[in-house]
């Protein structure tokens, strides 16, 4: 692979000689950060240049970003494996530096692409093949690894790192991994980071300080302290004290990992709390933030902190809000084996998928309890589908639910959503109690 990025690199510089360049990637953190590597590397050559950050590829996007094709050199990060069909005629070439899955027989001459599905099949992200790519221009862009590093860690590759993420991760100069909580952000004060704990929900503990205050004094740990100071003994104190309160057995290795440090705007930084800030940001529309924040530009900085900020307090009030759902319009509907949750205005629509994921983590429900969410999103109802651990399959469960709906499921087994329209709302609840009802009587 690591060749092919070279050949690609020479065949991109001479083709856009002279010519101006068009980047479109995607709105995740993987895609942001792609862009904020291809930004800095299309500077340092002193090339024009225009960026695009999108949801999803879509049809009229594709023939808008096509037609700039005359003029432009395109090329997507993060994305466009999945778009061959839109690229069977065209003049002139285009570049791709993506890891999605990909069809092989749509490719043709004038697709210059990169995709570890083409090659020995290593996981490597957007981020890190735009890295790569950036390396292969010039060795001066390796100090773009940092960046690479939050791509990776965005798409959650970290558990597992593949021989070419572990180049990576060798050119980042002031990484620190170390043994820890998966607690974020390991660098600033426990006292915060576990009242914001989103990613390891702990029951009386998140959200609230009173707990934090309790469960910091019973381990004898000072509240300012934070995760990566703390020393060996200390952290297997915070981690016994956290297992008790997550009730379920042998599930150490779900909240313990490996802590990712990195130096980034001057500041010790946690690369999951970067990752999520940068999603958190350019999902809730702000991706040009997002971006201008991983080129480090203080005044985004600002900005991106206070969106993340009011990200999380929504997290946690939109828990909250189902944990108390007699004091508001939260439709709770609890069956054998699943919980339906129809949140309406009461929580965001561009919210209620991460939510769902919190409380499947939260371990108040039994393993493979399936959660469903609902929230209103004008005329239309975004449905949010999670198990708790392993359970079965989401995707074909909603696509028999919406069958008679006119919607389109997306996701996978553990974890998949769709959008519907409002009308259908009685309509929907009901099929999906069957469904669910059914599902059960056949296991
Ligand atoms: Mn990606």
């Amino acid at each position: 692979m690591l060749q092919a990025i070279e050949n690609l690199t020479k065949e991109f510089l001479e083709i856009s000689n002279n010519k101006s360049v068009r980047v479109i990637s995607h709105h995740d953190t993987d895609g942001i950060t792609s862009a904020a590597i291809m930004i800095k590397t299309l500077k340092r050559l002193d090339k024009k240049f225009s960026i695009r950050i999108v949801k999803n590829l879509e049809e009229d996007i594709l023939k808008e970003e096509l037609k700039r094709s005359e003029r432009e050199i395109l090329i997507f990060t993060d994305l466009a494996s999945g778009s061959l069909d839109y690229f069977q005629d065209l003049k002139n070439p285009i570049f791709i530096l993506d890891h999605h899955e990909i069809n092989k027989e749509k490719l043709n001459n004038q697709i210059k692409i990169i995709n570890p599905h083409l090659f020995d099949e290593e996981e490597i992200c957007g981020a890190g093949l735009s890295y790569l790519f950036a390396k292969s221009i010039s060795k001066d862009n390796i100090d773009l690894a940092p960046l690479a590093i939050m791509g990776m860690i965005g798409d959650r590759l970290e558990s597992n790192i593949s021989k070419i993420n572990n180049i990576i991760i060798k050119d980042t100069k002031d990484l620190i991994i170390k043994k820890g909580l998966l607690i974020f952000s390991a660098t600033r004060p426990l006292k915060r980071s576990l009242e914001y704990s989103t990613s390891t929900y702990i029951p009386g503990v998140t959200g609230s300080s009173i707990g934090v205050t309790e469960l910091l004094r019973e381990t004898g740990i000072p509240p300012d302290k934070t995760l990566c100071d703390l020393n060996d003994e200390e952290m297997s104190r915070l981690v016994t004290a956290i297992m008790l309160r997550r009730t379920k057995q042998n599930e150490k290795d779900s909240i313990i990992g490996n802590l990712y440090m990195l130096k980034f705007l001057n500041r010790k930084e946690d690369v999951r709390e970067l990752s999520v800030l940068i999603n958190a940001c350019s999902r809730l529309g702000y991706s040009d933030i997002a971006l201008a924040f991983c080129l480090e530009n203080k005044e985004a900085e600002k900005t991106a902190q206070n969106i993340y900020i009011k990200y999380k307090q929504q997290l946690i009030s939109s828990l909250k809000l189902i944990e108390e759902v007699e004091q508001n319009s939260i439709e709770k509907l609890i069956g054998n084996g699943f919980v339906i949750v129809n949140a309406k205005d009461e929580i965001k629509d561009t919210i209620i998928g991460t939510v769902m994921s919190m409380i499947s983590s939260s371990m108040n429900y039994e393993e493979g309890t399936i959660l469903i969410g609902m929230a209103y999103n004008q005329d239309k109802i975004k449905v949010s589908a999670r198990t708790v651990g392993k359970g079965r399959n989401l995707k074909e469960i909603l696509e028999k639910t919406v069958m008679n709906f006119e919607a389109e499921v997306g996701g996978h087994h553990n974890a998949a959503g769709c959008l519907i329209k409002k009308e259908y709302e009685k309509e929907f609840i009901d099929s999906l109690r069957k469904n669910l009802e059914i599902e059960v009587v056949k296991i």
